[in-house]
């Protein structure tokens, strides 16, 4: 097989390639999962974003041949937002990771819950900052070394099904690298979801966390998500918590319907306003599309 008949040329930047990951980083498959859970879903790709922040995670943006949005450390999120906005009609996915999502863009994450925009968020979890050199971050589990934590993390990590559950998602799963079958359904769940969902994939960082906790290689930690992991769909989001070593709870935690910002923010402002100023559902633009 050549290079031009790769099966997922349709959905890669071959021109962006080679990729910056390490060996056996995780975040490949969460891209490739990704990549085949819009495939499947058949959405017409000319109107899916993906958005990030920095971060190794982040650089899935520039790798996907999809617009797509290589913003500013932590801010992924307010630039989906605005573009979501802009265009309801696009499918608007941030693919970001735990740092630029829940530390420095931590304040945009819990209200975007709040506002149930319709986005869909992955965030890849390898418990450190990869990028800049394996920094801990608020997912590192208590006790795991990290650059910044010779002795052991003692700061108590944030929990984000719980964070983002508790903020106002619609839809809320954690899966792993190892678990891609399971992945691919998650993401095409949250992308179909109306609101704000969020997918935590959980995966190998050999060089920034593995290796400084002597966890082995990413092949140890693929069998480590194997033999530790228990599947509890609808478990309460607070007692997912992560610990070093632990049993890792995965699954669909929350799926609800409530409405969401756009619907919210129509129905207030049609009482004052009228069209133009009051944006229009999708199904009126596509009406009326057909019929001029
Ligand atoms: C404003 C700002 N602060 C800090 C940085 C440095 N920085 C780049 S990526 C990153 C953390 C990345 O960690 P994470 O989001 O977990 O992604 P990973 O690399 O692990 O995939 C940091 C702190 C930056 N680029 N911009
Ligand atoms: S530093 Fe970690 S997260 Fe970044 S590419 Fe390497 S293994 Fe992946």
């Amino acid at each position: 097989m050549t290079e031009a008949e790769h099966p997922l040329d349709q959905f890669l930047r071959a021109d962006r390639l080679p990729h910056i990951w390490c060996p056996g980083c995780g975040i490949g498959i969460a891209m490739r999962c990704l990549v085949l859970a819009l495939e499947e879903l058949g959405r017409p790709l000319d109107r899916v974003v993906v958005v990030s922040g920095i971060g190794c995670s982040a650089r899935v943006a520039g790798y996907v041949r999809l617009d797509g949005f290589h913003t500013t450390h932590g801010r992924a999120i307010p630039f989906a937002t605005g573009l979501k906005l802009a265009n309801p009609d696009l499918t608007v996915i941030v693919f970001s990771g735990d740092g630029d999502l829940a530390a420095i863009g931590g304040n945009h994450l819990i209200h975007a819950a709040r506002r149930n925009l319709d986005l869909t968020v992955i965030c890849v979890n390898n418990f450190i900052y990869g990028m800049t050199g394996g920094q801990f971050g608020p997912t590192t589990p208590l006790s795991a070394r990290s650059t910044t934590t010779p002795y052991g993390n003692f700061e108590p990590p944030f929990n984000l099904m719980a964070l983002v559950a508790a903020s106002g998602a619609v839809y809320v799963a954690r899966w792993t690298v190892f678990h891609v079958r399971r992945l691919i359904t998650a993401f095409q769940e949250a992308i179909a979801k109306k609101g704000f969902s969020f997918v935590e994939v959980l995966s190998p960082c050999p060089t920034g966390y593995l290796r400084r906790n002597k966890l082995g290689e990413a092949v140890d930690m693929m069998r480590y998500f194997k033999a530790n992991s228990e599947i509890r769909h609808g478990a309460d989001p607070a007692e997912v918590g992560i610990e070093m070593g632990g049993k890792l709870i995965l699954g669909k935690f929350v799926d609800l319907e409530r409405p969401t910002y756009q619907e919210r923010m129509r129905q207030q402002l049609a009482a004052f306003f009228v069209e133009p100023y009051v944006e229009k559902v999708s199904e009126e633009v596509e009406a009326e599309e057909v019929e001029s």
